[in-house]
C-alpha cells in the first residue's frame, strides 16, 4: 500500500490528550459502528477490556442490532443494552461518520468527550480528539498502538480482540492490506494469547445452514457486465425467506463476488427494507470504490466501500449501476 499523506496528527501528538481524558476517571464508554465488522467492534472490546484490566469502569455499546455473528469475541456477553448512563467520555472505534453510528448518533453528538479512533481515510474528525492512522490496516492495529503507548496490558483476550479485528480487515490476511506490519503485530498479538486457527474458525468456517444457502441463492443470481469486470448481485427479503437467514447472515456474499476472477468492480444490494437499501462495493485497481459510493452519502477505503439510502431497492440499483458503468467507461 502506498502511504497516505493526511492532516491527522500522530499518536504521539494525542496520546497525552488521551491520557488526560482517562485520568479524569469514570464510566469509559466504547461505541462501535452499525452492523459492526470485527474491526469496529473487537476494537472496542479489547480497548474497554485493556481498561477493565487497569480496573476502569467500561460500558461497551453498538448501535441496533446487536451483531449476533461476533459472539464468540471475547466480552461479547458484556456488550451493553443501557444508553441511559450519563456518556462522559466516549471513544468510537472504526467509524469515518456521525451516520454510521446509527441508533447511537445522538450520544456522539452529545458526549462531552468523544475520542474517535479509526483508520478511514474519509473520517469526518467528529471527535474532540481524534487519532486516525490511515495508512493502519485495520482500527485494532491503531487500538494496539494506542494500549501500547498508554502502557495498558494487552491480555489474551485484549490480543484475540484485535487478532480478529485485524485479521478480518485484511480479509484473512489475503487483501492489499496486508503488509509487514499487520503480520509482525499479528505475531506478537498470538505472542499475548491470541490463537489464529480459532479466530480463523469463527471468523471464517463458521456459518449456519441458512447462511451458506442465502450466499448460494445470491451466487445464482449474479450479474456480470462488461466482460465479467463488473460483477453485481442483491440480497432481497424474498431470498431471505427463502433461506431462512437474516440480513446479518449476508456478509460473506460479497467475498464471493470479489472471488471472480475478471471482476474490477463488485457491487452488491441489501434491500433492507421498502424504503431502506444499502450497498456494497469492492474494487481491484485502478478502481476506487469510494468513487461508486460518495455520489450517495457514503464511503469507505479504496477497495471497500458502502452506502446507505432511504430508497427502494428499485430505485436505487440502477442509480449505483450507472456510476459503476460510467467508472469503467472512463477508465480503461
Ligand atoms: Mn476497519
Amino acid at each position: 500500500m502506498t502511504a497516505v499523506t493526511t492532516g491527522w496528527p500522530p499518536l504521539a501528538d494525542v496520546v497525552g490528550g488521551i491520557r488526560e481524558v482517562l485520568d479524569r476517571g469514570g464510566l469509559i464508554t466504547c461505541l462501535a459502528h452499525k452492523d459492526a465488522d470485527a474491526d469496529s467492534l473487537g476494537s472496542a472490546l479489547g480497548f474497554a477490556l485493556s481498561m477493565r484490566a487497569l480496573g476502569r469502569e467500561v460500558r461497551v455499546l453498538v448501535p441496533s442490532p446487536v451483531p449476533r455473528l461476533l459472539e464468540h469475541l471475547p466480552g461479547f456477553d458484556t456488550i451493553s443494552e443501557d444508553t441511559g448512563a450519563e456518556v462522559e467520555v466516549l471513544f468510537t472505534f472504526d467509524c469515518a461518520t456521525i451516520q454510521r453510528f446509527g441508533d447511537k448518533q445522538a450520544l456522539v453528538r452529545d458526549a462531552p468527550t468523544v475520542v474517535n479512533v479509526d483508520h478511514h481515510v474519509s473520517n469526518e474528525g467528529f471527535g474532540g480528539i481524534n487519532l486516525i492512522e490511515p495508512e493502519a490496516s485495520a482500527t485494532g492495529q491503531v487500538v494496539y498502538d494506542l494500549l501500547t503507548a498508554l502502557g495498558a496490558p494487552i491480555t489474551a483476550d485484549v490480543a484475540t480482540n484485535l487478532y480478529a479485528a485485524l485479521f478480518t480487515d485484511t480479509g484473512g490476511y489475503r487483501h492489499a492490506n496486508t503488509n509487514e506490519t499487520v503480520l509482525r503485530l499479528g505475531a506478537d498479538l498470538v505472542a499475548a494469547g491470541a490463537d489464529p486457527a480459532w479466530v480463523a474458525l469463527k471468523s471464517y468456517n463458521s456459518r449456519s445452514v441458512s447462511r451458506l444457502k442465502l450466499e448460494g441463492i445470491a451466487v445464482a443470481n449474479l450479474h456480470t457486465e462488461f466482460d465479467g469486470r463488473l460483477v453485481w448481485s442483491e440480497i432481497t427479503q424474498a431470498m431471505l425467506a427463502e433461506s431462512g437467514a437474516d440480513m446479518m447472515e449476508s456478509e460473506g456474499v460479497i467475498d464471493q463476488l470479489q472471488s471472480i476472477d475478471t471482476m474490477k468492480i463488485a457491487v452488491l444490494f441489501k434491500e433492507n427494507g421498502p424504503n431502506q437499501t444499502k450497498v456494497s462495493v469492492r474494487t481491484r485497481e485502478p478502481y476506487d470504490a469510494t468513487t461508486v459510493c460518495i455520489p450517495f452519502g457514503g464511503g469507505g477505503h479504496q477497495r471497500a466501500s458502502g452506502a446507505e439510502l432511504d430508497e427502494s431497492l428499485a430505485v436505487f440499483e440502477p442509480r449505483v449501476l450507472e456510476v459503476a458503468r460510467e467508472l469503467l467507461r472512463s477508465t480503461r
